[in-house]
């Protein structure tokens, strides 16, 4: 069931516009709006769920098993990329902004494309 006014139920159920790389009956996985690096991909689950305190093992297992094949996608597109962080955030003291549960996925160029993680800025 959707939430109202969470912003990744509404890309699932395209009321508002994604780019989407990856789509099955469980998860989305479309487009960072701000890429930390060219290709930064978010995986959700379609339902909502706030993070991973809200996971059952069922989701768990659905939502994690479908992060290598979404990372091999995301590498067959940008083939510059040499690694990855995948990362996930969860609650406000982690950086979570979007609560509805997303893993990260970050490709990664060289030492010197400029990303960070948050943690480390301080
Ligand atoms: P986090 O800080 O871990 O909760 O990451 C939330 C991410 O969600 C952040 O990198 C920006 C992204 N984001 C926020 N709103 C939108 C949106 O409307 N569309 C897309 N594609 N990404 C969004």
């Amino acid at each position: 069931m959707a939430e109202q006014d969470c912003v990744f139920c509404k890309i699932v159920n395209q009321e508002i516009p994604s780019y989407t790389i990856y789509e099955d009956e469980a998860v989305k996985a479309f487009l960072d709006l701000s890429q930390v690096t060219p290709g930064h991909v978010l995986l959700v689950p379609k339902k909502h769920v706030a993070n991973i305190f809200e996971y059952d093992s069922d989701l768990a297992q659905t939502v994690f098993a479908r992060v290598p094949k979404v990372a091999r996608a995301i590498k067959a597109a940008f083939p510059d990329s040499t690694g990855m962080n995948i990362c996930m955030n969860n609650g406000k003291i982690a950086y979570q902004s979007v609560f509805h549960s997303h893993i990260h996925l970050v490709p990664r160029y060289n030492e010197e494309d400029g990303f960070s993680m948050h943690w480390a800025d301080n």
